[in-house]
């Protein structure tokens, strides 16, 4: 049994339902209320910035409404405890790891609270509403500035960093995500790829749940404290 120095831990929009955070796919799931090619690619915001702007603006509202749960804590239990290589990758664009304490984190799909001026091409820390005419206060330009979101078609963020973590994985974890987008429903199969033993934590079964080692289906709330019991010992 190789010793398991590396985690890599993936995350979704799962691991933050019980904060109530809606998921992508659930019953009430974020995109019923827009079609995702309407609100999450860049054609969308060239066609209708207006109602782009409004969509994240109410998520990045939203988020002062919920914090962190059990999930995202012992996550960060993990990471302050662990002494080998541990890396969260998160698809969420939501705070909540770093408000649990996380810090050993990445958010592949860009963050609400961040804000990219396409004038200085800054990155920066974005309270409130945006909209269309938002200042950006490096540069001083108005209406230049997107959400920091990496959106359908355009590349995620610390691909590189990502795919080193992986290479030197002793341990893959895939915890709430449903494995429908790429690149990040392949990272499994990098990870088995170099001999890694792979684990997801999932409501239900995953579209890549044939993929790993071994499965454990319920809420993250209660499955990911009891791994990280389990971990740290
Ligand atoms: C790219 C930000 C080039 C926006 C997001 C290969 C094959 C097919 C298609 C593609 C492919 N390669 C690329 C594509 C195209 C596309 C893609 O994957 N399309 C899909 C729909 C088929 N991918 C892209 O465009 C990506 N860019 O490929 O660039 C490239 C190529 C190679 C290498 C590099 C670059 C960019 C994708 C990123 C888009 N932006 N988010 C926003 O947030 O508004 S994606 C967004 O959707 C999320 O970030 C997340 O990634 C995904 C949603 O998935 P989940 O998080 O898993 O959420 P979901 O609701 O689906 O599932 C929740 C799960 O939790 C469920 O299983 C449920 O059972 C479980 N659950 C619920 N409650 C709980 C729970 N589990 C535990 N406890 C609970 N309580």
């Amino acid at each position: 049994m190789r010793e398991l120095r590396n985690i890599v831990i993936l995350t979704g929009a799962g691991i933050s339902a019980e904060s109530g955070l809606a998921t992508f796919r659930g019953p009430e799931g974020l995109w019923e209320g827009h079609r995702v090619e309407d609100v999450a690619t860049p054609e969308a915001f060239a066609r209708d910035p207006v109602l782009v702007h409004r969509f994240y603006d109410a998520r990045r509202e939203n988020l002062s409404q919920v914090a962190p749960n059990a999930a995202h804590a012992a996550l960060a239990r993990l990471d302050a405890e662990w002494p080998g290589g541990l890396l969260i990758v998160t698809q969420n664009v939501d705070d909540l790891h770093e408000r649990a304490g996380a810090k050993r984190l990445l958010h592949m799909h860009g963050e609400l609270r961040s804000g990219w001026c396409r004038a200085c091409d800054a990155r920066v820390a974005w309270e409130g509403a945006m909209g269309g005419h938002a200042m950006c206060p490096e540069c001083g330009v108005s209406g230049a500035v997107r959400p920091d979101i990496v959106w359908f078609g355009e590349m995620p963020y610390e691909m590189e960093r990502i795919d080193r973590a992986l290479m030197e994985a002793d341990l893959f974890v895939s915890i709430g995500t449903s494995g429908n987008v790429y690149p990040a429903a392949g990272f499994v199969q990098t990870a088995k790829y170099v001999g890694a033993r792979t684990l997801e934590m999932n409501l239900e079964p995953s579209l890549g749940s044939y993929l790993f080692d071994e499965s454990r289906i319920g809420k993250a709330g209660e499955l990911v404290p009891a791994w990280v019991e389990e971990m740290l010992g």
